[in-house]
């Protein structure tokens, strides 16, 4: 009887839900009233309205809504200064169409349709709607037409290619433990991507934090569509016209990633746990017995009492300040989970609950607080979207970073629950709103799932920015939305041991720095499950080419420490991680560039080559696997790591060096007797044989990359020259940026930049060394200058005008010792 009914009950819903498909979307469309706007154009059509405004002339905000009145303008990613933003437009109104103008962009709205094109000033069609906004319910779909050369990149670490095109994606976080190839969606949500059409980028924000979804060209051949089951029609359109502008642009919205403090670039060195104590003691030792250079090590949840955050297992850990203080003296940096799971333990002296419960912080059912089983039993869960929970969240940090631990990582904060067939809160969990720039309200968990976990990373690193002002926090966090790159770090979650997921590490760490999170990392080695020992060696190998560089692995696997496979393995895996170290002022200084401009650590080769290919496909379809490390390094892996058969590499037109040997690609003559024209010919392309200690790593002619003396953590001070490797070649430019690597002197003007330039003429090579700028003194007193592609004939230089004698040429190279007196050099060789 029970059963009938049930079933009847699902055929009724099966019914419902059927017939609502079955209805035709309401539409917005054919306009009858126009208001111009300083800025832009307001709009009533039939079915409801539409603003698009300009926030700069080559950026576009597009609001639409059912009925007469716009939604709550608000927003969790886009900064309150970029929402505000304003320029004056020149209104466009034919017989029918109407729209405006700026200096970079034409918006044309089709007065029978209400549907927008968007066009650069040249008429080139950037986006274009090939039907009206449609309503399904609460929900919206728009679809804009896709060009036959259009790619897509961003959203985040979704699996797959790096190119979007012709797949679709969910946006819900999700704790996807073991996530494979075809897996959607994982962790993050990140509803930004950029389109690239024939040499033109743009890039769109869909600031909705529902349940949205992206198709490109999946449905429909010719188009790609974005919609959400509720939620605002609010989006972003950001004009490059060139890739790198659009990330400027997307940095300039949502803010970029903080200057991380210097060690987290280093070598770390984590795993689903090591306890007791004495283990964690013995892993450090034997990283610096052994000289593998090393940074960081995490802790995982099994230092806690119980799994409660907060607290500290004492028989496991029994002295554990002592730890954390004799972890420091040999230069490791801890990094501590802390999940935002809060342990239901009342009346036992557990003050995260105590106080939570005090101050009102959980999140509540309709009827009560919202209790859900994850790590420590039963647990609930701070209302990260009232600021004042944040800011208690934030307290609790205070007695682990008095205590000198110097990271925190944030995770299942999808948020990720335990015995629930969702794998996470109930969609009618209550959230309250309580924070500048929104109306106080209470919502369901289906509008904040996806920006709870960013809400909790920016409730960390908010809260440990006030403990300790002059210090950069280091947050990592698995979920995420837009703007949380302002938080936190981010990794790609619960990732495998297998040679493919190596090979998936590159394009969603590459997507991930496309859509603001330029500081990412994959768990080296592969979370579940035991790497074979050539896949740990590959998967180190690249790893010392990503931006955050962190070897981890889940429990009950086998050890994936450096050493684990013999001497012989290890030396190669030692090798790299020095090799990360050396080039530490590069990585430093690429960092310092995405600080402030947004420009992620690994690009995309079309990021820095957009025009690489005549029909300006971008490079990096031909050579999926290759991609740039800061502006001059090209790493190209096999793309398929396992196989050993001999693969293409194919470096962008220009000049290249191996930075291995530092022998030039693919070129007989020497570099200097060569005109421009004939240097930049065209593409290179290489044939490269695999094989086990060797990543091919190159070097774009024309950069001056900033090395340093080997150390074993970034807190020794390097002793010896700062290097500075001059490869020739056009555009001949690179910088050096240094700072303390810890505090935020460097806004006050406590840094250091060099700017270096060379020139390449026929027949002899200029280079300029230029002044130091800002007050920061470095540790070096002398620069060694390695001059690479220089016929070996060359005997005699200059440096400030007068002569220097070169000895005879090392491994292809000139090298010339300077002292830096900061006030730059000049340098010419004949
Ligand atoms: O805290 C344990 C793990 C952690 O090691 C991993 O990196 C996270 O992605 N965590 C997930 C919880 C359980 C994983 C099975």
């Amino acid at each position: 009887m029970r059963h009938a009914s049930l079933l009847c009950l699902s055929l009724l819903t099966l019914s419902t839900i059927a017939s609502a498909q079955m209805q035709p979307p309401l539409t917005i469309t054919h306009v009858t009233q126009v208001t111009p706007l300083p800025n832009g154009i307001a709009v009533t059509a039939d079915g409801g309205i539409l603003q698009i405004t300009a926030l700069r002339p080559d950026a576009l905000r597009i609001r639409i809504t059912q009925g007469t009145q716009l939604p709550e303008d608000a927003s969790w990613a886009v900064l309150p200064a970029a929402r505000t933003a304003t320029t004056t437009v020149e209104q466009d109104s034919t017989a029918t169409t109407v729209g405006f103008h700026t200096a970079d962009l034409r918006v044309i709205l089709d007065r029978a349709s209400a549907t927008i094109t968007v066009t650069d000033t040249a008429g080139h069609i950037l986006q274009q709607d090939i039907r009206p906004v449609e309503y399904h319910g609460t929900g919206f779909r728009l679809y804009k037409q896709m060009q036959p050369d259009e790619h897509f990149f961003g959203l985040g670490d979704k699996v797959g290619p790096l190119d979007r095109r012709g797949q679709a994606f969910t946006l819900w976080n999700s704790d996807t433990f073991g996530w494979q190839e075809s897996t959607d969606p994982i962790y993050k949500s990140i509803p930004f991507f950029i389109s690239f059409n024939q040499g033109r980028a743009v890039g769109i924000l869909v600031d909705n934090t529902f349940r949205s979804s992206f198709d490109f060209g999946k449905e429909l051949r010719d188009a790609y569509s974005f919609g959400a089951p509720d939620g605002p029609i609010d989006y972003y359109l950001l004009y490059g016209p060139t890739p790198k502008q659009v990330v400027e642009d997307y940095a300039w919205l949502t803010g970029p990633s903080p200057m991380p403090p210097l060690w987290s670039l280093g070598f770390q060195q984590s795993r689903y746990s090591y306890f007791p104590e004495s283990r964690v003691m013995e892993i450090a030792n034997r990283l610096r017995a052994d000289h593998i250079p090393a940074d960081a090590i995490y802790l995982d949840i099994d230092y806690q009492h119980h799994n409660w955050p907060f607290t500290v297992d004492t028989d496991r850990f029994p002295t554990f300040p002592g730890m954390i203080k004799e972890l420091a003296a040999k230069q490791f940096h801890v990094v501590a989970i802390t999940d935002l799971h809060i342990a239901k333990q009342p009346n036992v002296g557990y003050a995260p609950y105590d106080t939570g419960v005090a101050g009102d912080h959980f999140v509540k059912n309709p009827d009560g607080t919202y209790t859900g089983w994850v790590w420590p039993g039963n647990a609930v869960f701070p209302d990260f979207t009232q600021h004042q929970s944040r800011e208690w969240w934030g307290t609790l940090y205070k007695s682990f970073y008095d205590l000198g631990i110097a990271g925190f990582w944030n995770d299942m904060n999808e948020p990720a629950l335990f015995n629930i067939a969702s794998k996470t809160m109930p969609d009618d969990v209550q959230h309250r709103i309580d924070e500048p720039g929104f109306l106080k309200r209470t919502t369901n968990h289906l509008e904040i799932h996806n920006i709870f976990g960013m809400e909790n990373t920016r409730g960390t690193y908010e809260g440990l920015l006030k403990l300790k002002p002059d210090l950069r926090p280091f947050v990592l966090t698995r979920a995420s939305y837009a703007g949380g790159q302002r938080y936190s770090a981010t990794w790609t979650g619960d990732n495998s041991s297998t040679w493919n997921h190596l090979r998936l590490t590159t394009p969603m760490l590459l997507n991930l720095g496309l859509s603001g999170f330029a500081m990412s990392g994959a768990d080296v080695g592969g979370f579940a499950g035991t790497p074979q020992p050539d896949l740990l060696t590959k998967w180190i190998e690249l790893a010392a080419f990503q931006p955050i560089d962190r070897d981890h692995t889940a429990d009950g696997t086998g050890d994936q420490e450096v050493w684990v496979h013999g001497p012989a393995q290890e030396d190669i895996r030692r090798r790299y991680i020095e090799q990360r170290y050396k080039l530490m002022p590069y990585l430093y200084t690429t960092a310092e560039q995405m600080a402030r401009t947004g420009i992620p650590i690994v690009r995309p080769l079309f990021l820095e080559f957009p025009d690489a290919t005549p029909d300006h496909h971008p490079l990096d379809l031909d050579a999926p696997a290759e991609f740039l490390f800061g502006p001059d390094l090209l790493v190209a892996p096999a793309p398929y790591p396992d196989e050993l058969d001999a693969y293409e590499v194919h470096l962008p037109p220009g000049e290249w060096f191996d930075f291995w040997t530092g022998t030039r690609v693919n070129h007989a003559a020497p570099l200097v007797s060569q005109d421009a024209e004939q240097r930049n010919a065209a593409q290179v392309h290489l044939i490269v044989k695999p094989t086990l200690d060797v990543l091919p790593v190159y070097v774009r002619g024309g950069s001056i990359l900033p090395l340093q003396p080997l150390v074993q953590s970034t807190n020794e001070t390097p002793s010896g020259p700062l290097t500075l490797r001059v490869y020739p070649g056009d555009n001949c430019h690179g910088t050096l940026y240094q700072d303390d690597g810890i505090s935020f002197a460097f806004r006050t003007g406590t840094f250091l930049r060099m700017d270096s330039t060379c020139q390449l003429t026929p027949g002899s090579l200029h280079i300029h060394i230029g002044a130091h700028q800002g007050t920061f003194h470095p540790w070096w007193k002398q620069l060694a200058i390695e001059v690479y592609g220089v016929p070996s004939t060359t005997t005699t230089a200059t440096v400030n005008g007068k002569p220097y004698s070169l000895t005879a040429p090392s491994d292809g190279k000139f090298t010339i010792t300077v002292p830096d007196t900061g006030k730059g050099i000049d340098l010419s060789l004949p």
